[in-house]
């Protein structure tokens, strides 16, 4: 059975891979596992059938049978545990892959979300220039350890792993903000994990719902 995800029907950045069906279809992709799109209005996003699913009315969801998942970290946790080729075999490493890909979401991804939410609300405030300049040093911070943790290494522990594909879906929102630029390995980075065939086939399917070509399959 094919599993279904949903998606934005309409997003801010017409399929431009920023929103969070993103990296649940890149997984899929990663590992060859087929699945159907399920596109949603903002409205029906917060109807009773989809907040059945998802308790916050967002996307993305995962349905596969009666496997009915929300949040895209846990859903490409669930992936990568029930496929090869997202998390190693080896059980140190594996765990280690764990951690990238907690420390995506919960170390790396946070201050970056804080300098969109302070650039989107806050910018008529009498603080604003202050506050975004201390917001962006917290993301700096972070992609300077990051940087260097990476050092010349292809990717965060050995081969690619779930923790990469999460690292870089978080870093490529700073796109556009010269953040990256001051570390040219992290934009090696994100460059290695664009160039995958599998992140240009979810980028593509993602981009079609808004370009109406079709999608790669
Ligand atoms: N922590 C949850 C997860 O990772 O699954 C967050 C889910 C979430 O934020 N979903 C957003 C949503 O459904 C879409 S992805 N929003 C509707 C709502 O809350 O009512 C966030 C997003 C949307 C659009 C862009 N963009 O266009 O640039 C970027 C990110």
């Amino acid at each position: 059975m094919k599993p279904t995800i949903t998606a934005f029907e309409r997003s801010p950045d017409r399929g431009k891979g920023l929103a969070r069906d993103m990296p649940v279809r890149w997984a899929l992709e990663e590992v060859g596992q087929p699945y159907e799109v399920r596109l949603l209005s903002f409205s029906a996003m917060k109807q009773p059938q989809h907040l059945a699913l998802h308790p916050f009315g967002q996307i993305p969801t995962y349905e596969e049978g009666d496997r009915c998942l929300f949040e895209s970290g846990a859903i490409v946790f669930d992936i990568a545990q029930r496929h090869a080729g997202l998390l190693p075999e080896d059980a140190n490493a594996r765990a280690r892959a764990i951690s990238w890909m907690f420390a995506a979401l919960n170390t790396v991804e946070p201050p970056i979300l804080d300098r969109e939410s302070t650039m989107l609300l806050e910018r008529d405030k009498p603080w604003y220039a202050e506050r975004l300049s201390m917001v962006q040093d917290r993301v700096s911070e972070r992609l300077g350890q990051l940087s260097r943790r990476l050092g010349d290494f292809d990717w965060l522990d050995g081969t690619f792993s779930a923790g990469d594909l999460l690292m870089v879906t978080v870093l490529r929102r700073l796109s556009g903000s010269g953040l990256l630029e001051a570390h040219a390995n992290l934009t090696a980075y994100i460059d290695r994990g664009e160039a995958r065939p599998a992140y240009k086939r979810a980028f593509a399917d993602q981009l079609s719902v808004f370009t109406g070509t079709s999608p790669t399959g």
